[in-house]
């Protein structure tokens, strides 16, 4: 199934936000595959951000996100890219629709608690840059077959 990539970042883990966010995705059926505190640094972020690294905010989120350690996770699912990307709402969080996590905990453009993988290609690349193979964990999930029709699992 497919995997994304997700980090509660600085804000997120300072304002007491990790077991909200684990939470509303275990609840949403989405299967953990991956969990781990991390201090990033300049190396990691140049890589991570590189989309980013010519934006006059570059600096401003490096700092940012090296602030304080943040919470990588990769959650896995049917369509997971997808299925995060909506649930965490568009990026700068006052517009951000209520019921998101950014709708419904932040206020800013660069402080809004969460990154999630843009697209099943983008996460792969992250997985690779964030977790070792020995982080990541194959399990089985038994009430999969509760959340998705046998056709959807074996599709
Ligand atoms: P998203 O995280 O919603 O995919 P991106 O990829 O456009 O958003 O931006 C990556 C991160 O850069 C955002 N989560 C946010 O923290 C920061 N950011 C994006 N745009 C701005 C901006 N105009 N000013 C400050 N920070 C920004």
């Amino acid at each position: 199934m497919e995997q994304t990539v997700v980090l509660v970042k600085p804000d997120g883990v300072q304002r007491g936000l990790i077991g909200e966010i684990v939470q509303r995705f275990e609840r949403k059926g989405l299967k953990l595959a991956a969990l781990k505190m991390i201090s990033l640094n300049d190396a990691l972020l140049e890589e991570w951000y590189v989309h980013h690294k010519d934006k006059p905010f570059f600096p401003g989120l490096k700092s940012y996100m090296k602030s304080y350690p943040v919470v990588a996770m990769l959650w896995e699912g049917i369509d997971a890219a997808t299925t995060v990307r909506t649930m965490i709402g568009v990026t700068k969080a006052r517009e951000a629709m209520p019921g998101t996590i950014r709708g419904d905990f932040a206020m800013s453009q660069q402080y809004n608690l969460i990154h999630a993988s843009e697209s099943p290609e983008a996460a792969e690349r992250e997985r690779a840059i964030m977790f070792n193979p020995e982080d990541t964990f194959d399990w089985e999930k038994v009430d999969n077959i509760h959340v998705y029709l046998d056709e959807e699992r074996k599709s």
